[in-house]
């Protein structure tokens, strides 16, 4: 039906299809969650979760973002100062709303209130006691790196049973994330059916790779989710990112300087911000212009079609990215007057 058409779509992997049905048949209103880190930047690979809760709130969920404070604090982002990092909570609500997710179709989780709680810190210990250290090790490269031993803080290991113990503390129906998400949603679901909780339905969206491309990573052996995510577009590494607040000639510049080999359509993140952004919005053509020399404009009303085109060496990088900076630019623009509307967005 549309609303498992509107959940569905634009997702790498729905865990499972038959359980979401299941979900939309026996609830007029599920409950629909999804957690971020505030660091005061969104980046373009951000927007496509953001798209998904719009499709969800569409399909009726009720849904919950958790601004995952404590979470942000883990991982040191600004400087693991507190303060900082909930203002920054206060950007990305700003950011969803120029995308179409306003404060009233949404409901906003604080982390710091649930953790506040003493259940909260009772069901982690239940959750805490079904796994073993290994697999909790596992589910940290979620953070999209994997981790040293003896580099990293022992408030690393806790991270994703709070983010378990979070799913839990809000009896969901659906979880939402990245696919850097897995490991942890597929946690969570094993811990759900050992302690005979409800067992959360994981919704996983694409991510967009780094404008650096994967570099060595495609022979290194990794899992489709490891793999993506740790080659993804990063707010810590801003080379690889382009960021919702960027200008229209910084967006470009940065397009253009992007790995976007001829013909090859894998992790490239050219043709991925128009497979998961440009071609999700409705009626979106992308226009390629081309002097008459070179095959003359070109206009694709179908991502399939550019991908095959590109495969088939049809289309050079170069007039690709042009037609594609020029096509993301359009879209950020609203983002970008409503962040600069906002006296307090950026601060
Ligand atoms: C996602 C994050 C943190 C807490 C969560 C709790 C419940 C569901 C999803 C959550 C952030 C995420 C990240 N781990 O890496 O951005």
């Amino acid at each position: 039906d549309e609303r498992l058409r509107l959940a569905t779509r634009n997702t790498s992997e729905v865990v499972t299809v038959e359980e979401l049905r299941k979900v939309f048949e026996e609830k007029e209103k599920p409950k629909g969650y999804l957690g971020f880190e505030p660091s005061g930047l969104v980046h373009v690979g951000w927007l496509v979760w953001m798209f998904k809760v719009r499709d969800l709130v569409e399909a009726g969920v009720d849904f919950y973002l958790l601004e995952a404070t404590w979470h942000a604090y883990i991982n040191d982002k600004l400087g693991g100062n507190l303060e900082l990092i909930r203002k920054a909570a206060r950007y990305t609500r700003i950011v969803l709303e120029a995308i179409g997710v306003p404060e009233g179709r949404v409901k906003y989780v604080d982390a710091e209130d649930l953790a506040s709680d003493k259940d909260y810190w009772g069901l982690l210990l239940k959750s805490a006691k079904q796994v073993s250290l290994a697999r909790v090790k596992r589910a940290l490269t979620i953070m999209g790196r994997r981790v040293d031993e003896g580099e990293t803080d022992f408030s690393k290991l806790i991270y994703p049973l709070m983010q378990v113990t979070d799913i839990f503390y809000l009896d969901l129906d659906i979880a939402v994330g990245g696919t850097d998400q897995r490991k942890a949603h597929m946690l969570t679901r094993d811990i759900a059916e050992k302690l005979g909780l409800k067992k959360p339905v994981a919704i996983h969206t694409p991510i967009i790779t780094g404008l650096q491309g994967p570099g060595g990573r495609m022979e290194s052996g990794l899992e489709a989710d490891e793999l993506a995510a740790e080659a993804k577009m990063s707010k810590s590494k801003p080379e690889t990112a382009i960021f919702v607040h960027e200008d229209a000639e910084a967006v470009e510049a940065k397009i253009m300087k992007a790995y976007c080999p001829p013909r090859i359509t894998e992790l490239n993140p050219v043709l991925e911000i128009n497979k998961y952004l440009l071609f999700q919005q409705p009626g979106f053509t992308l226009v390629i212009e081309r002097p008459e020399k070179y095959g003359g404009t070109i206009t694709v009303e179908d991502y399939s079609v550019l991908e095959k085109l590109y495969a088939e060496g049809k289309i050079h990088p170069l007039d690709l990215k042009k037609a594609t900076a020029s096509a993301l630019n359009k879209l950020l623009d609203n983002v970008r007057r409503r962040i600069s509307s906002d006296p307090g967005a950026r601060s």
